[in-house]
């Protein structure tokens, strides 16, 4: 579809929204930004894009009129698309692309969509450092934090565009279509907006939905709805397992990752050159290198990356040790099973900090998954009465409720002894209280060193 002197409404004005402003611009459309927040004005829009021209700003109630003139419209992850707004825009048979899917029709290159509940934006990095060392010219972009629309007009044939996509993205793909995908598992999360499992399910299957046998979808096998998954996707598969050997794909055994082709293997690494812990990371790893094998990168290239390769910022990172007490800031444990993960990854008594943002998901597995290491649940936000009602139904009671972070920040450091450790892993958003986990991570890791000088 050509833009040009069309009228395209965007609706949300976070940073989606902005970059999408920029692209449709650029492309000689009409933009109009619409937000249900009636604060905003123009002048709030100077600094980040040109207001001035083919730009106009509406907020709050939306007239038909202005429905009728649309010839698009673009939508913002953080909105459903059964949102009012959106279901007057489909009643007039107004064509909905997400973010992502308007980005896509302008770019160019090679395409790669990684999602799954966890693990996104570490193998998201990973594979774009891994890329790095092979081609010149690579975005890294998504729901990481940077909108693809951002640079879809930078792309050449030769760039390489490596996209973390959230299920909220995937609501709205049409012809997306990358030429390799990654989904990583599926657990219970963002119930709350997408109603039930199946189409939660639906949403993170939708990143291959329009892939063929040209294209290739690598997969955990060891996560049985993938595995259920595999057999609809039309896409060619590869899969890895961190608890069987497999013919083909990518497994640990041992210590040793490993890439087999009809049985014969290959050595990738030895986890321990490697700079990450966890199994859920070798997960991850073994996910990103089954991309990079086939976007035909060398192993050498390959093995390069891996060894180099951090965690990320806000994932079970190490903060400061403070008499004797180490923190670790896991703010982007929002959902249950990503807290899971942290609380084993642990490896001393530990004092965690949870609660947050309500998403209609249960915490039985996250609480079971205590067993006996966590001494203290520290509970904050929206779900601090569920999580409690179901670690006392676990027969876990050592519970104190706070108002805010920096109170349980407070009632951590005053609680540990030497030698345990405090993690902050919600298994919850951040959302109500805090604008993202990211901000949520940062304050946690201010609170903590605030701790050094008291
Ligand atoms: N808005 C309305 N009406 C509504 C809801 C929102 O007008 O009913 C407006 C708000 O007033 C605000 C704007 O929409 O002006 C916010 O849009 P947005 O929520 O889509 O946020 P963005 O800033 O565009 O950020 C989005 C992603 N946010 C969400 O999916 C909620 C970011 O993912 C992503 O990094 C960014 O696009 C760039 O692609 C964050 C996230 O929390 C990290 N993701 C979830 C997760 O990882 O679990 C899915």
């Amino acid at each position: 579809m050509q833009l040009k002197d069309k009228r395209v409404m965007v609706f949300g004005a976070g940073k989606s929204g902005i970059s999408s402003i920029k692209l449709l611009q650029r492309l000689g459309a009409f933009a109009i930004l619409y937000d249900s927040n009636t604060k905003l004005t123009i002048e709030s829009f100077r600094d980040k894009f040109d207001i001035e021209h083919n730009f106009s700003l509406v907020t709050g109630e939306l007239e038909q009129e202005l429905i009728d003139s649309l010839d698009l419209f673009v939508l913002s992850p953080g909105i459903a698309i059964d949102h009012p707004v959106v279901e007057r825009i489909k009643e007039k048979g107004i064509s909905v692309w997400g973010e992502i899917e308007l980005a896509y029709r302008f770019a160019k290159g090679k395409v790669i969509g990684i999602t799954g509940t966890n693990g996104k934006t570490s193998t998201t990095t990973l594979v774009g450092e891994i890329m790095r060392t092979y081609f010149k010219d690579v975005h890294v972009v998504g729901n990481i934090g940077n909108p693809y629309t951002d640079v879809a007009l930078e792309t050449t044939e030769a760039s390489v565009c490596v996209i973390e996509l959230s299920s909220f993205q995937l609501e709205t793909i049409h012809e997306f279509k990358p030429d390799v995908s990654a989904i990583l598992n599926i657990t219970p999360d963002h119930l709350d907006r997408h109603h039930n499992m199946e189409t939660y399910v639906a949403m993170k299957e939708n990143v291959a939905k329009n892939q063929t046998m040209a294209e290739l979808c690598v997969l955990n096998y060891e996560d049985e709805i993938l595995r259920e998954a595999a057999k609809r996707l039309s896409s060619r598969i590869m899969f890895y397992s961190s608890a069987r050997r497999l013919e083909n794909g990518l497994y640990l055994e041992g210590d040793d990752i490993y890439y087999s082709v009809d049985g014969r293997r290959e050595l990738v690494c030895n986890i321990k050159e490697l700079k990450v812990l966890g199994r859920h990371m070798y997960e991850n790893i073994m996910a990103g290198v089954g991309i990079a094998i086939t976007m035909g990168i060398p192993m050498d290239y390959i093995h390069t990356a891996l060894v180099n390769f951090r965690a990320v910022e806000h994932r079970i990172e190490f903060v400061e040790t403070i008499k004797g007490v180490t923190y670790y800031n896991d703010s982007k444990g929002t959902n249950p099973d990503a807290s899971i993960k942290a609380v084993q990854a642990m490896v001393s008594p530990t004092l965690v900090i949870g609660g947050g943002y309500d998403k209609h998901v249960e915490f039985d597995e996250w609480i079971d998954s205590f067993d006996g290491k966590v001494k203290l649940l520290v509970l904050l936000g929206q779900t601090k009465e569920q999580i409690a009602e179901t670690a006392r139904r676990h027969g876990f009671h050592n519970i104190v409720m706070v108002e805010d972070l920096k109170e349980a920040v407070r009632v951590c450091a005053e609680q540990a002894a030497p030698g345990d450790a405090v993690l902050l892993s919600p298994a919850c958003a951040s959302w109500g209280m805090f604008e993202n986990y990211e901000q949520r991570g940062r304050l946690f890791k201010e609170y903590v060193r605030e701790l050094m000088v008291s």
